[in-house]
């Protein structure tokens, strides 16, 4: 459905533009409706008329000082709950991944405690002070770095997402939706603004050789993880991140140094990064040929198909985020691309049947999570809500029937199909 026109919007204040009650993206911002306290409002649980003048009652964090000045500010102690989700493997601690819990999230940049990890042998302990990033292969000078010569170069900041390959995958592949919250299903997926020196610099330094067409790029943790990317990626937005959110890398996604290659599939963002070899082709590593290929229904497997395609989910309401009664919600969610911008969300409550186009938060920046909110007016019924993405190459996020028909039966790396969630009469949340 096309947005509706600004003069179909402002007649229809409120009233909702696609089934089942979503309403105009803007109608919050033009008071086309009210939470309460207004003739013809919807009662939102919490929110009342205040029945005595604000102020009267002071509440006790006024009566005394509150306390000092901490060194490494940390959240609130109520928010014990929004923590990363894993399970512990008992033979192998420190492989396997940690989820970060979008649905207790809003905006778009995940906290640096609360960014998803994926190890394959665990966080090495590394002293910046002794590491080395060596530049060899295919170049006219092999060149060694320490941490003091690359904080002598320009750098830059860029604000991008890191997705897992296997983000999403039980919905892909699972006879029944998963029972699962955001966090579960899609919580492989964290969204930084990443700060460094641009690869290119340091490879043109190193004088690329004509016949180098790939990267060969390896970690200096336990797994020795190392994986190809084209040269041409390398040389375009692929930078060296030294910083995250303001602050020197987190161990956990690869202190002092890592590849960050916007928009491809996570394993390609070498954590603790040590070298970069200049190949002829690819290399064809352990992490690239047992992993990381996707099978497809004629048996063969897919290699180096490396851009996560479209994709969105709704947050809010979704799978143990419930509705308490009926009335007045923002449905919201996050969408993201591999190749740009993200251009449009439709929104839908009546699975599918009808389409409204939700807000996006500015700004919208490529390869980055952006924001989408839609005001919903829930009428206490059976609802199946769920979101659909198109980015800036024209690309459309489908649904989970067409994007099966391409791969073999359990196949679930890069999955970026339609999440939808069912809400029950008492507004419980649940997978369909
Ligand atoms: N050296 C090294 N780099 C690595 C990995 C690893 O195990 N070792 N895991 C990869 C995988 S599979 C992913 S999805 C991303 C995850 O980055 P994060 O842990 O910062 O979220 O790092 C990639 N880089
Ligand atoms: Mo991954």
């Amino acid at each position: 459905m096309p947005p509706p026109k600004e003069t179909e919007f402002t007649e229809a204040l409120g009233e909702p533009v696609a089934g089942n009650g979503l309403l105009h993206r803007r109608a919050f911002l033009r008071g086309g409706v009210l939470f309460a306290g207004a003739a013809g409002a919807v009662s939102v649980a919490g929110v009342s008329i205040a029945a005595n003048p604000i102020g009267i009652d002071a509440p006790p964090s006024m009566l005394a000082p509150g306390r000092p000045f901490s060194p490494y500010g940390s959240p609130a102690a109520t928010e014990a709950a929004v923590i990363r989700s894993f399970t512990l493997n008992e033979r192998a601690p420190g492989t396997g991944s940690s989820r970060t819990p979008h649905h207790l999230l809003n905006g778009t940049i995940t906290p640096n405690g609360l960014h998803f990890e994926r190890h394959h042998n665990g966080v090495p302990t590394i002293d910046p002070a002794e590491h080395r990033l060596y530049i060899h292969g295919l170049v006219d000078r092999p060149l060694v770095f320490s941490m003091d010569a690359l904080m002598r170069y320009p750098m830059e900041s860029m604000i991008r997402f890191v997705e897992c390959a296997g983000n999403s995958g039980a919905a892909a592949t699972a006879l029944n939706p998963p029972r699962n919250t955001v966090q579960g299903i899609h919580g492989l997926l964290s969204c930084s603004e990443w700060t460094g020196i641009r690869l290119a610099v340091l490879l043109d330094e190193a004088g690329i050789q004509p016949d180098a067409n790939w990267i060969l790029a390896e970690g200096a943790d336990a797994a020795a993880m190392s994986r190809s990317i084209p040269l041409e990626k390398a040389m375009d937005d692929t930078l060296l991140a030294l910083y995250q959110n303001g602050e020197a890398i987190r161990p956990e996604q690869g202190y002092p140094m890592r590849l960050l290659v916007p928009g491809f599939q996570g394993n390609l963002n070498v954590k603790w990064l040590r070298r970069i070899e200049l190949t002829n082709g690819p290399t064809h590593t352990k992490d690239e040929t047992s992993k990381y290929s996707e099978l497809m229904p004629d048996g063969t497997a897919r290699q180096f198909w490396l851009e996560h395609g479209v994709k969105s989910f709704i947050a809010r309401p979704s799978y143990g985020v419930n509705l308490s009664g009926p009335g007045l919600y923002e449905i919201s969610g996050l969408a993201w691309s591999g190749y740009g911008r993200i251009t449009r969300v439709e929104v839908s409550a009546d699975n599918g049947a009808s389409w409204a186009d939700a807000a996006l938060g500015e700004p919208i920046v490529p390869k980055a999570l952006t924001r989408f909110r839609l005001p919903w007016e829930w009428s206490g019924q059976e609802a199946v809500v769920m979101s659909r993405a198109t980015d800036e190459r024209g690309n459309v996020q489908p649904t989970r029937d067409v994007w099966r028909t391409d791969f073999a039966p359990g196949q679930g790396y890069m999955y970026n199909g339609i999440q939808n969630w069912a809400v029950s009469a008492t507004g419980e949340v649940t997978n369909v």
